[in-house]
């Protein structure tokens, strides 16, 4: 069943007015490893207890969202599904009327269980666990280094109904992006010719445009807080150089001298992070180079990212947990794709196409990591990524996988998989869900047992994993790309701000 809405009644949770306090006892294993009076080692595991207090904000701002690369297939949908939702909008399909929803977003579209009524259980919408943002309340805008006003960028974009895209077009017309910075050297050549709205100047100059960009929407819209996210195009990779961009020294040294080796998008965060802005990466280039990653913990600014992951790294990162956890070995796991839309066409250059090469190939390290059983030292499953750019089929973009794997008694085992899927409407939601649950991290504080004060997450934002196909996380911190522990982690931490336990599935009652 599901309800709607709950409070939770416990000595451990406070609501005021303004806040949700927690106090939460997480349970966690040391291992350690020691000697014995035969000299042998031996792995001991010492379960331990920390006490964590929580505090969230329950005052929800009004929220600006400013997306990089607005005019895109992403931007321009996204745009187009808030409104819809808004405006509660139904269209005529030749499959009947459809109404507005925000399915594929896991804060508006997906459940989490609470607890059992009667031996029956009881959930609730994502969103319902803390306040988050209404994404109808958000007031959207952006840059884009193409003039189109939003109603064209979505009939360019080939991706909504006809029927709805006409009852758009009025609200949408008046949409225009502000100016992007526009570097040839970073995307592919064949995006030149929509390059017609780009700001001039030095890199410091294009930067301090960005930053007071920001500052005339906040002041126009006269929203609490803003969040950017860069669904712009996917550039090459920057080269990370000493004395150029690995500290937020040299890298300010080199906005003053104008270094071409800064892209674009690290253009963009360092503004983010100059006001204090919470910037996402939804695209898979290095845009959080080290200098800009030293200047935004500096500032205590959320950065997130890279490359938001909607389908086939989505079920990648599902099924090589399946098997690798079932104790199946992958040995081979090859991954087509064609798609015919503008971001296929920016990644037919081998520089862009690498980015995504990269971020695409790093996603299933923790899953084999994780069994020395299958795996010997260094051992890793042949893994091969494909992406051709075939314009007839737009913004459908097809996703073809073979996965081989060694199962019992040296036998094989392929299982194939073909995705035709609108890669807009899977990335828009996400685009969502990011700048909520990012909005959502700036409004918890939280301190464990003997440390001094409250204080925000870690600037670099694991919390956001799930969305993302190389998950942006602090040094020393594991990458977790698994998709249920990336869910199971975001979950649990929400759930620990309002003092409930972490879903552990082991359903005792009813054993
Ligand atoms: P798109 O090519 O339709 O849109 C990108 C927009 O960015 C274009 O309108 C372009 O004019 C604009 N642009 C390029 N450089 C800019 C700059 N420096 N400043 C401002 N605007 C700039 O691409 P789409 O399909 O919207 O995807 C956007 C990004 O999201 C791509 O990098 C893509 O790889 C990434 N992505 C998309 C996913 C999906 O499922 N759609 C999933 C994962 C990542
Ligand atoms: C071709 O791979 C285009 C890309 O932008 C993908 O559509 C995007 O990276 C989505 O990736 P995935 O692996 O999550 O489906």
């Amino acid at each position: 069943m599901l309800v709607d809405s709950f409070r939770v009644e416990s000595p451990y949770v406070k609501y005021t007015e303004e806040t949700i306090e927690s106090k939460y006892e997480y349970t966690t294993t040391d291992m350690v490893h020691e000697v014995m009076k035969d000299g042998k080692y031996e792995w001991v595991a010492r379960p331990k207890s920390v006490t964590y207090q929580f505090v969230t904000k329950r005052k929800l701002p009004k929220l600006g969202v400013m997306l990089v690369g607005w005019g895109g297939n992403n931007g321009s949908t996204l745009t187009a599904g808030i409104i819809s939702n808004r405006e509660g909008i139904s269209w005529v399909t030749k499959d009947g009327v459809q109404h507005a929803n925000y399915f594929g977003s896991l804060t508006q579209a997906s459940t989490c269980r609470i607890g059992t009524f009667s031996r029956e259980e009881i959930y609730v919408p994502f969103k319902s666990l803390l306040p988050m943002v209404d994404p109808n309340d958000i007031v959207i805008g952006g840059w884009d280094i193409s003039d189109m006003n939003l109603a064209d960028a979505m009939e360019r974009a080939r991706v909504l109904d006809i029927d709805l895209q006409k009852q758009l077009r009025p609200l949408m017309q008046d949409m225009v992006p502000l100016p992007g910075i526009y570097d040839p050297d970073f995307i592919a050549a064949n995006q030149g010719s929509r390059a017609n709205n780009i700001i001039k100047g030095s890199k410091k100059e294009q930067m301090e445009r960005v930053i007071q960009d920001i500052r005339t929407f906040k002041a126009e819209t006269k929203v609490d807080k803003v969040v950017v996210l860069w669904t712009a195009n996917t550039e090459r990779y920057s080269d990370v150089i000493t004395g150029l961009n690995d500290t937020k020294e040299n890298l300010f040294n080199s906005l003053k001298n104008g270094e071409p080796e800064i892209s674009p998008s690290t253009l963009f965060a360092l503004a983010c992070i100059h006001e204090g802005v919470p910037f996402i990466n939804g695209s898979p280039q290095n845009t959080f180079v080290p200098g800009v990653i030293e200047y935004a913990i500096e500032k205590n600014c959320l950065i997130g990212g890279d490359d938001f992951k909607s389908g086939q790294t989505k079920m990648k990162s599902v099924l090589v947990d399946f098997l690798v956890g079932a104790g199946i070995k992958p040995t081979a796991i090859v991954s087509y794709n064609h798609l015919g839309n503008n971001d296929g066409m920016n990644l037919s250059a081998p520089q862009t196409f690498r980015s995504k090469e990269i971020s695409k190939s790093n996603v299933v390290d923790d899953m084999v990591s994780s069994n020395s059983i299958l795996y010997g030292p260094g051992e890793h499953p042949d893994h091969v990524i494909v992406i051709k750019y075939v314009p007839y089929v737009g913004d459908s973009k097809r996703a073809m996988d073979e996965y081989t794997s060694e199962i019992f008694m040296g036998g094989r085992n392929t299982i194939v998989m073909h995705n035709t899927c609108e890669d807009s409407l899977l990335a828009a939601p996400l685009i969502l869900d990011l700048v909520l649950l990012a909005e959502l991290c700036t409004r918890i504080e939280f301190k464990a047992e003997g440390e001094g004060k409250l204080h925000s997450f870690h600037p670099v934002a694991a919390l956001l994993s799930y969305l993302t196909k190389a998950p942006l996380v602090p040094a020393g911190t594991p990458v977790v790309n698994a998709l249920a522990k990336q869910r199971a982690m975001l979950e649990n931490i929400i759930r620990a701000c309002i003092g409930l336990a972490p879903e552990n599935n082991m359903m005792l009652e009813y054993k």
